[in-house]
């Protein structure tokens, strides 16, 4: 908050967002600067080439060796902007933590117009799932149903349950059209495409506890929004992610988690999935 610009911000609550936002100041700096320099440059062929000074039209090639080489420079500078910056650091930051046993493993099923939210369950393994088993009411990641890894499985529609301080490996796919995956407060905003599975990773460092007590509001949420216009009811693609302590978390999935499976309760007990 030292830096007045990040004030304008969401409230910052992943591990790498600090860098994200660091980023977009510094690409939204260089971009000014780029922005002026042809302001000024514009300001001044208007001047230099005005009808009193060049009554007729010309079309000679510029003379001088330096227009060329500043025309490279932008060139470059501009390339670094969009490469380097952006897709090279920014890109990099949403899937930069590999999995790990340590990391939780999350599928999100993306559709006009929901989020479907997809646990492995006690197992930690998901079940196979197929577009023939999708069933918008009873079945909406399509899970196969004679797949015994699917059995403990736990899915919840636009709420995303996460514990705090603990990596998370999100796999992101679509039934429908291409999607929008953003999470504003955690600096996460990753298309979700049909037929692929892609993955952003990160670390929620905020409870939703700690979230409502900083907005003063009893009912705040962080917000899971589509940042893809998807089709006529786009604007209701929203969710909530909730942030829970590890205890709270684990007493969350144990509470979801369907009751045909209880071999292994005892896995959930001992704290640490
Ligand atoms: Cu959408």
């Amino acid at each position: 908050m030292s830096f007045y610009p990040f004030s304008y911000f969401p409230t910052l609550a992943s591990e790498h967002g600090a860098t994200i936002d660091q980023l977009t100041v510094a690409i939204f700096s260089f971009i000014t600067i780029v922005f002026i320099g042809w302001l000024v440059f514009f300001a001044y062929t208007l001047f230099r080439f005005r009808s009193g000074k060049s009554p007729k039209a010309q079309a000679r090639n510029p003379r001088g060796r330096w227009v060329y080489g500043l025309a490279a420079g932008i060139l470059v500078a501009e390339l670094f902007i969009h490469y380097g910056l952006g897709a090279g650091v920014g890109a990099s930051q949403l899937s930069a933590i590999s999995p790990t046993a340590d990391t939780l493993q999350v599928r999100v099923v993306a559709q006009q117009f929901a989020w479907n939210i997809h646990y492995p369950g006690a197992d930690g393994i998901f079940g196979r799932t197929a577009p023939e088993f999708y069933n918008d009411q009873s079945n909406p990641v399509g899970i196969d149903p004679d797949d015994e890894l699917g059995k403990d499985d736990i899915v919840t529609f636009k709420q995303l349950y996460l514990p705090v301080n603990k990596p998370v490996r999100i796999e992101l796919t679509s039934k429908d059209v291409i999607h929008s995956f953003f999470l504003p407060e955690f600096r996460i905003k990753q298309d979700v495409i049909p037929g692929m599975e892609i993955p952003v990773t990160f670390v929620p460092t905020m409870t939703t506890e700690a979230f409502r007590k900083l907005k003063g509001s009893e009912t705040r949420d962080f917000e899971i929004a589509c940042a893809q216009l998807c089709g006529v009811t786009h604007y209701s693609m929203k969710g909530t992610v909730r942030v829970l302590e590890k205890g709270a978390f684990n007493a969350w999935l144990i509470e979801k988690a369907p009751t045909e499976s209880d071999d292994d309760d005892d896995f959930w007990a001992d704290d640490d999935f």
